[in-house]
């Protein structure tokens, strides 16, 4: 199938520039294409992710792929689909996020088993020695302020206000384009929808610059919407990170475990490398065997491993097991942690103390009557093992790892205890 194909069979194109152009260039011969991500965080979340997912797509396909980090353009900082003017990052903060998101990109796309590899370029590198005459010389008489206006990302700002630095951001980007064009060879610039403007801003520089049949394109991934219209990525704790340290891999994991039938198909052919065969049978399952979730398996299985390899993939799916089963003893203390992040979380001393006692003391249970009550109807487990007697201790010596102790409360409401 050839990838512009691919990519509508997956619904993952928006707009793009010259569609019959793009599809025959892709059939004849092996292309250069780019997406550029601003150091202006950390890490990206997995809305972020998604244009390189494409740009990994392309590649399997035999293209050529081109990852563009924006040391120059993250000093600055888009104002595309924002409704107000950034604050200035310092150019440490900056270095510093260029460094986090090269190891990041590194590890998700950059394999020595690519025939195709990646390359990764810094634009800091040809725009730093561009002088202010120049820049208006050779670059700016080639932008028109009345086109520059028109574009969303201005005219949307137009009344609460822009600065002149992100009205000339649109300028460094096209000249990025254009120096990617003719050094790189990059004849297709891809990105989320709220690109567009900045992409074709950048193609109409090459053909002022480069003649009027300079062969280059354009190409925009829609947004991600959720059938029940809440906002695509998020979850209670905010947006779902690739840095394992901000959501864990468990965490990830049970985000695209948690995905809505209506939503998972959607998901397997935007996200993930599964053959259309493979996503067709799942999608059979969804509707045969909805409850089994074999779609969200597939999908979970599919990204963790994606983003966070094999070894943590197999993590999450013991922590997600040992917590269906009440199987606790199972895990290790730094299992528990990564499982328990986000359940409610009591610390405690490590002196020996009667169960009833204990609970009360930590605010688990309310009383010593009701705590009783539970005990005695079965409704407390202390590390996956029920307790039935009101003469138990809970001593150091339950404590997981020395660290963590777990009650279950009734069928589901686990409690994480840390023993200080
Ligand atoms: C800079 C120079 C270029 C080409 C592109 C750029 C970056 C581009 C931009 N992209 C977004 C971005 O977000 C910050 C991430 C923080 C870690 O701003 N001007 O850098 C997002 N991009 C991915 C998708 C996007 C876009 O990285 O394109 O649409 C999100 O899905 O918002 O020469």
């Amino acid at each position: 199938m050839n990838i512009i194909d691919e990519l509508e069979w997956r619904d993952a194109i928006n707009q793009q520039t010259d569609a019959e152009g793009l599809r025959e260039l892709t059939n004849t011969k092996a292309v250069s294409l780019y997406c550029g991500v601003d150091p202006t965080g950390d890490s990206m979340h997995i809305g972020h992710l998604i244009p390189f997912m494409v740009l990994r797509r392309f590649q399997l396909a035999g293209h050529r792929p081109v990852i563009l980090i924006g040391g120059a353009t993250g000093t600055i900082g888009d104002p595309s689909g924002r409704q107000s003017e950034r604050s200035l990052q310092t150019l440490e903060q900056v270095q510093e996020n260029v460094d986090a998101l090269t190891a990041q990109m590194k590890k998700l796309f950059i394999s020595e088993d690519d025939a195709n590899q990646v390359r990764l370029v810094n634009n800091y590198d040809w725009t730093k020695n561009i002088n202010v005459i120049e820049f208006l010389r050779d670059f700016g008489k080639n932008f028109s302020i009345n086109t520059m206006l028109s574009k969303d990302v201005v005219s949307s700002r137009l009344d609460s206000g822009i600065s002149f630095t992100e009205f000339s951001y649109q300028i460094l980007q096209s000249i990025d384009y254009l120096h990617l064009y003719k050094h790189e060879d990059v004849q297709l610039q891809i990105g989320g929808s709220d690109q567009w403007g900045n992409i074709t801003s950048g193609l109409d520089l090459i053909r002022k610059k480069e003649g009027n049949e300079a062969k280059a394109f354009g190409l925009t991934i829609p947004l991600m919407l959720k059938a029940d219209g809440t906002k695509f990525g998020k979850t209670a704790g905010g947006a779902v990170w690739l840095d394992p340290k901000k959501t864990t891999p468990y965490e990830f994991y049970q985000f695209w475990a948690n995905t809505d039938d209506r939503d998972v198909i959607k998901y397997l052919k935007y996200f993930t490398f599964l053959s259309k065969e493979e996503i067709e049978a799942l999608a059979a399952k969804v509707e045969s065997e909805p409850h089994k979730r074999e779609a969200q398996k597939a999908l979970a299985e599919e990204m963790t491993r994606f983003v966070h390899g094999e070894a943590l993939l197999e993590q999450a799916k013991r922590i997600t097991a040992a917590l269906f089963s009440g199987d606790i003893r199972s895990l290790t203390a730094d299992e528990i942690e990564e499982g328990f992040k986000e359940m409610p979380t009591y610390t405690a001393t490590n002196e020996t103390k009667n169960i009833v006692e204990w609970l009360v003391d930590l605010g688990i249970e309310p009383s010593k009557r009701q705590a009783r009550e539970d005990i005695t109807k079965g409704a407390i487990s202390i590390n996956g093992e029920r307790v039935n007697e009101l003469e138990v201790d809970i001593t150091a010596g339950h404590a997981i790892g020395g660290k963590f102790i777990i009650v279950r409360k009734g069928k589901k409401n686990y409690s994480l205890v840390k023993l200080v």
